[in-house]
């Protein structure tokens, strides 16, 4: 019986879906990006190896998430931060490895994992020592220390180290796509919050109601979104880079 439950997307159950739908995409654009690899101008291939790990990573945990999930009916709230732990601070690497060639220093790159391993430390005490039935304050308090550190990656993107280097680059397709990967940043990263705020004792969850089942639903969309967009951004600029470059030497 217990296999049969661990097998069977139930109907009625959204959160199911997206576990699936979600580890297949990010197996197939780690593929992608693994593959696309080789077309690239040798600059870029870093790149594209870091976008892939990253929907790999994810990949990987969405396959024990789902299962996870369909077995108990409960968040995979360990599997989820372990994956982030790791994903995040690769997403860090890709701002740091645009930004290279117009002088980041590997002290941005620290100052980044640093925000986001504080925002994820923080976070994961909110969801994961939440008291039975949830508490308002517990749920505040780390919810607050941990967007501190959400709002200081935030800040290097569009105002801090990380903008003005794309700045002083003066290479239009660099300051475009940190750009785009700073608006990832404001709108897609800003669905987390909203799906913890959906526990136990969070601010939705008292307000409208919305229970722990959505907190999943709002991290697999937005992990679809943030993972793999920010992956097709770097690819864009390095695809379409190295089309200039073969043209221009041929
Ligand atoms: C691939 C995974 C990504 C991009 C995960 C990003 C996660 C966040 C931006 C989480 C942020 C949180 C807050 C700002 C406050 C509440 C707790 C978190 C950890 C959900």
């Amino acid at each position: 019986m217990m296999l049969l439950q661990i097998l069977t997307i139930p109907k009625d159950d959204p959160v199911a879906f997206t576990f699936f739908t979600g580890y297949m995409a990010m197996m197939a654009a780690s593929v992608f990006f693994f593959f696309e690899r080789s077309r690239v101008e040798g600059k870029w291939q870093l790149s594209l190896l870091v976008s892939g790990l990253i929907t790999f990573i994810a990949a990987v945990h969405y396959y024990y998430m789902r299962d996870y999930y369909l077995g108990t009916g409960e968040n995979p709230t360990s599997l989820r931060y372990i994956d982030w732990t790791l994903t995040v601070p690769l997403m860090c690497i890709e701002f740091y490895l645009l930004t290279k060639a117009a002088g980041a220093k590997k002290s941005l790159l620290l100052k980044l994992i640093i925000a986001s391993v504080w925002m994820l430390v923080f976070g994961y005490i909110g969801e994961a020592f939440n008291p039975e039935g949830g508490s308002a304050t517990h749920s505040a308090i780390y919810g607050i220390l941990s967007t501190l550190g959400y709002l200081y990656i935030l800040y290097a993107a569009w105002m801090g180290e990380v903008a003005q280097l794309a700045k002083d680059s003066n290479t239009p397709g660099i300051q475009q796509t940190v750009r785009i990967l700073a608006w990832f940043v404001l709108v897609g990263w800003a669905i987390y919050p909203i799906g913890y705020m959906c526990m136990p004792g969070g601010w939705l969850n008292t307000a409208f109601g919305w229970d722990s089942s959505n907190v999943d639903l709002f991290y697999n969309i937005a992990d679809v979104i943030n993972k793999i967009g920010f992956g097709l951004v770097v690819y864009n600029l390095a695809i379409t880079d190295s089309m200039r470059l073969k043209a221009k030497a041929a």
